[in-house]
């Protein structure tokens, strides 16, 4: 649901009427969809990743979080803590609305930053969208608000904007910069500049860059047309700057120059091209970048309250800039997952598989996973040469109606001789596919029967190679499927 259409809801229901039971933690803990290496909330719906941050010898993780069922609403910024961004506890509720105050009709997207010492979050109120301050800490489990929130009240006069959302924070000398999202009017999303000396008093700069709607769309919501562009990140990677933007569904990256406080992109791409929004890295690991997203599910609405949990956190993946090319890997800090080392025959739904692949002669070649002995049930994991698509084909992934059997696919081209080498993370219903260093795509799928495990080499229209293959099988980081 967008944002609009909550308002208007919870304008309408009391929320606890519309929330309906939370299933027993019983029943969360044995549903064989809810991953056992991911984080997730105990329960109830979760979307985009916030302030994740290195503090006191920890990573904190915040997240958007709706205490009132598995449905988006009532923002609230829940929290987890992790000493290797790997196996995660749930901590109390970090931030709420405050009735009255400007983020009381929910605590919107934001970032944090280390200010003399002071962890400080930066965040978004609604309604109207307003950027607001809470410092904190110790185990960063309590957090005040700021006295003079909302930091910014407006958007810029006189801008007529789609949007103003989600900051993304850093420190240029003894300034501070923040990117904002934003878009303007029938033109195309866009990330305004701001700067401060003290986190507190904002001073709006430009746009950091605009970009281009698609021409001819008249979606209401101006993020499903590139109108309005969500939770941007900027940061450096390489000699260059990274901008990443939320919009149109997807995730994408600019890549650019940046001086003067100017940015001038000079490429474009993809983070991921499956179920997988609102990323954000992490603002102080260093000269290492770890980037988290959203993992959007992938069956009805209805089913996601039946189930009683809705989203899941993405693994930690680590970008670099090699040459020009933007790699994104699983950070290593996921291999301390491995366990039980399985070779060809390898079959689960809790598992790393590592593949390289000779496509060969076949116009398609991949894998075929989640498979059951009968054929009932199977996802296609494939490089099609001819659309220079990497491929996810879900048509036959699940016999529940309430899963979404569409086509994933995004822009991913072998060079020549070069084999297909598949790195994907098996987990429940999450599948998180890194293909070549260079290509991410989240699948979601909701295998309905037990033995839907299978995993073997795919090809069609030729003959492809398994050049290697190993898989492991993954540790769970607690005994209930996180629910406590
Ligand atoms: N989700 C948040 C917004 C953001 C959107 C609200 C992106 O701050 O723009 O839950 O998923």
């Amino acid at each position: 649901m967008r944002r609009r259409e909550f308002l208007a809801l919870a304008g309408a229901v009391p929320l606890s009427a519309a929330a309906g039971p939370v299933p027993a933690a019983s029943k969360l803990a044995a549903d064989p969809h809810r991953p056992q290496y991911h984080l997730l909330p105990a329960a109830n719906w979760m979307n985009d990743p916030n302030a994740p941050i290195y503090w006191q010898g920890k990573y904190h993780m915040f997240y958007q979080y709706n205490p009132n069922g598995a449905f988006w609403g009532d923002m609230h910024w829940a929290h987890a803590v992790s000493e290797d961004m790997v196996h995660w506890k749930h901590l109390p509720m970090a931030l709420a609305p405050t009735p009255g105050g400007p983020d009381k009709d929910g605590v919107f997207s934001g970032c944090a930053v280390i200010d003399n010492g002071v962890p400080t979050a930066i965040y978004t109120g609604v309604n109207p969208e307003t950027q607001s301050i809470a410092t904190s800490a110790g185990d960063l489990t309590v957090w005040k608000k700021f006295s003079g929130n909302p930091a910014i009240a407006a958007p810029p006069a006189g801008m007529e904007v789609t949007g103003f959302r989600d900051p993304a924070v850093w420190k240029e000398g003894d300034i501070w910069l923040m990117a904002l999202g934003s878009g303007f009017r029938g033109k195309g999303g866009a990330v305004l500049l701001y700067e401060s000396k003290d986190l507190r008093r904002w001073n709006y700069l430009h746009p950091l860059v605009t970009g281009r709607m698609r021409a001819g769309a008249s979606a209401k919501d101006p993020v499903d047309s590139g109108e309005m562009w969500e939770c941007p990140d900027f940061f450096p990677l390489g000699g260059k700057h990274l901008l990443i933007v939320s919009t149109e569904r997807v995730v994408k990256y600019l890549l650019g120059s940046y001086a003067d406080r100017r940015f001038q992109p000079e490429s474009t791409g993809g983070i991921d091209f499956g179920s997988y929004y609102a990323a954000r890295t992490m603002t102080n690991t260093g000269d290492r970048r770890i980037l988290w997203g959203w993992l959007t599910e992938g069956r009805n609405a209805e089913a996601q309250r039946a189930a009683g949990w809705s989203g899941v956190m993405s693994l930690p993946r680590e970008l670099k800039l090699v040459g020009s090319q933007v790699q994104m890997r699983p950070a290593a800090e996921v291999e301390a997952l491995r366990g039980k080392r399985l070779g060809a025959g390898a079959a689960g739904d809790c598992l790393e598989i590592r593949a390289e692949i000779d496509p060969g002669d076949a116009p398609r070649a991949g894998l075929k996973l989640r498979a059951a002995p009968d054929g009932s049930e199977q996802t296609l994991v494939y490089y099609d040469r001819e659309q220079r698509l990497l491929c996810v084909d879900r048509s036959q992934s699940s016999t529940d109606a309430s899963a979404d059997r569409g086509l994933q696919s995004g822009p991913f081209v072998l060079g020549r001789g070069e084999p297909l080498r598949l790195r994907i993370f098996l987990d429940g219903s999450v599948m998180e596919i890194f293909a070549n260093d260079r290509f991410c795509l989240t699948a979601r799928v909701y295998p309905a029967g037990a033995r839907s495990t299978g995993v073997a080499l795919h090809a069609s229209g030729g003959t492809a190679k398994m050049v290697s293959f190993e898989a492991w099988e993954m540790q769970p980081i607690s005994p209930d499927r996180l629910t406590s």
